[in-house]
């Protein structure tokens, strides 16, 4: 980085608490050294500066009730990082380890994945370092209407639509909204990833993971490859792991992982995923539980060996910074020629530079996991028309928004003599995006 240095030495000395923010900054800016250059009137109107700043962030105390009688205190937040180009739209993280630092790294991603969707949304995220595991409905239920007892001063349809994300999934939306509703007395679409029965949109809960496997598929097509007998290891178990599986599958992939924080399984004949779901949707127990519908699987303690199965492509589909330098190195030695990132920045960014280093192909997270976000607006879209698509509709437009996710951020790697640098063109795709949008509205 020269240009701008001193911009990412600003965020560092106003955010010297935050190491995961400062990496997303990295991360992007070392992308838009090139713009810098380019366009020199971003970086002497501050809008590198400004895209370093959230708009606003609101931070709010959430007490509740647990089912013994004990009085729990929770810390919830929102960061509203850039309406440049839409209502503020992100997930809710509910996990002990949320603090401003992820929020606001989750925000500032978000802002350019939602660029990239080619719909109308900012960017924003929020949550709370409430634990979900091992809470009953009932605890769950207290919790999500306290959090949204103070939030929905903050949130509307057309101000900032919140949705899922780590610990937040249908049940938890549907205690947030029944709270908004009540308070507000109003039905609409201030949140995303409801229930199909009132308001929700078919495919939204598949759409990370069915994202995600479209996006391979383009980047596979332009090698003149497909899925089909390819060996494929996921991380997670949720939602975003899930339904990648599950497409990944249908494409005739070979899955033989899936992980949780405590180890990962790896089954050698190919992942069951009706049991998988059986134990984490149905029943929210551990990956390890596996072991009793295929016995034959084996299951190993802690989540970072998964890196070490051989594989020809790699999907992260867990959490922040779970691929480092060693594991990247680990995962290329052993034959992996393709990672697309289901989660939040799970690549470090020495493990980046490694896969920069050996030339596979390698699809950043603010790109390849856009279609979450992007059936989420789709769901924005059908509740203002009060009206709903049929899952083949929904389905299709999502394939159509991952393919162009694609196409532009290849096409602008190769615009800027940087063919196959897909980091560079999602990032510099987003950027020139949201800085003009930011332009036109006025700086000040
Ligand atoms: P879920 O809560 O449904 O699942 C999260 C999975 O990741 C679980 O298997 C969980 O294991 C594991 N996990 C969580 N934290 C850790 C950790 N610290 N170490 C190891 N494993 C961990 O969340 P999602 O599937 O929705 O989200 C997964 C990732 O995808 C996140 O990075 C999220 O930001 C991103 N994402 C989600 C989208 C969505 O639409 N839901 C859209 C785009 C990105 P355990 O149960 O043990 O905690
Ligand atoms: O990281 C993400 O893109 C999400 N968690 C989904 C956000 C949304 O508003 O659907």
């Amino acid at each position: 980085m020269k240009l701008l240095a001193g911009v990412y030495e600003k965020a560092q000395k106003r955010n010297p608490n935050e190491p995961e923010f400062l990496q997303a900054v990295e991360e992007v800016f070392e992308s838009l050294e090139i713009v810098a250059e380019r366009y020199p009137q971003y970086v002497t109107d501050g809008i590198f500066e400004r895209l370093t700043e959230p708009e606003r962030v609101i931070m709010f105390r959430v007490p509740w009730i647990d089912d013994k009688g004990n009085y729990q205190i929770n810390r919830g937040m929102r960061v509203q990082y850039n309406s440049a180009i839409g209502p503020y739209k992100g997930g809710l993280r509910f996990h002990p380890s949320v603090n401003l630092s992820i929020i606001k790294f989750l925000g500032f991603e978000q802002t350019f994945k939602n660029a990239l969707t080619g719909l109308p949304i900012g960017g924003g995220k929020g949550g709370s370092d409430f634990d979900p595991k091992g809470k009953s409905d009932k605890e769950i239920m207290k919790f999500c209407q306290s959090f949204m007892t103070e939030l929905y001063k903050y949130i509307g349809q057309d101000t900032d639509v919140p949705a899922g994300d780590i610990g937040v999934g249908g049940r938890e939306i549907g205690y947030l909204f029944g709270q908004y509703k009540r308070i507000r007395d109003e039905y609409c679409g201030v949140l995303t990833g409801k229930g199909r029965m009132w308001g929700g949109s078919l495919v939204r809960t598949e759409a990370t993971g069915y994202g995600l496997i479209y996006f391979v598929n383009e980047m596979l097509k332009d090698k003149n490859e497909t899925l089909e007998g390819k060996t494929v290891i996921v991380s997670g178990s949720g939602n975003v792991a899930t339904y990648a599986v599950e497409k990944a599958q249908s494409f005739g992939a070979k899955v033989v992982t899936m992980s949780d924080s405590n180890g990962y399984i790896y089954d050698k004949n190919g992942i069951d995923l009706a049991a998988v779901k059986q134990i984490k949707e149905v029943e929210r127990k551990r990956i390890k539980e596996y072991l009793n519908y295929h016995p034959d699987a084996v299951y190993t303690e802690g989540c970072k060996g998964v890196w070490s199965v051989p594989c020809d492509i790699a999907l992260p589909c867990a959490t922040q910074n779970e691929i480092d330098k060693d594991s990247a190195l680990l995962l290329i030695k052993n034959g992996c020629k393709l990672l697309a990132e289901g989660a939040n920045m799970p690549s470090t960014n020495e493990a980046i530079q490694v896969y920069k280093d050996s030339g596979i192909a390698y699809a950043p997270g603010k790109a390849s996991n856009a279609g979450g976000v992007a059936t989420s607006a789709l769901e924005m879209c059908q509740n203002s028309m009060r009206y709903a698509w049929t899952f083949e509709e929904v389905d299709a437009k999502l394939s159509d928004i991952m393919k162009n996710i694609y196409k532009n951020a290849s096409q602008t790697a190769k615009d800027f003599d940087k063919e196959g640098d897909l980091v560079f063109g999602a990032n510099v795709t987003a950027f020139l995006k949201v800085a003009e949008a930011m332009y036109q509205q006025g700086l000040v």
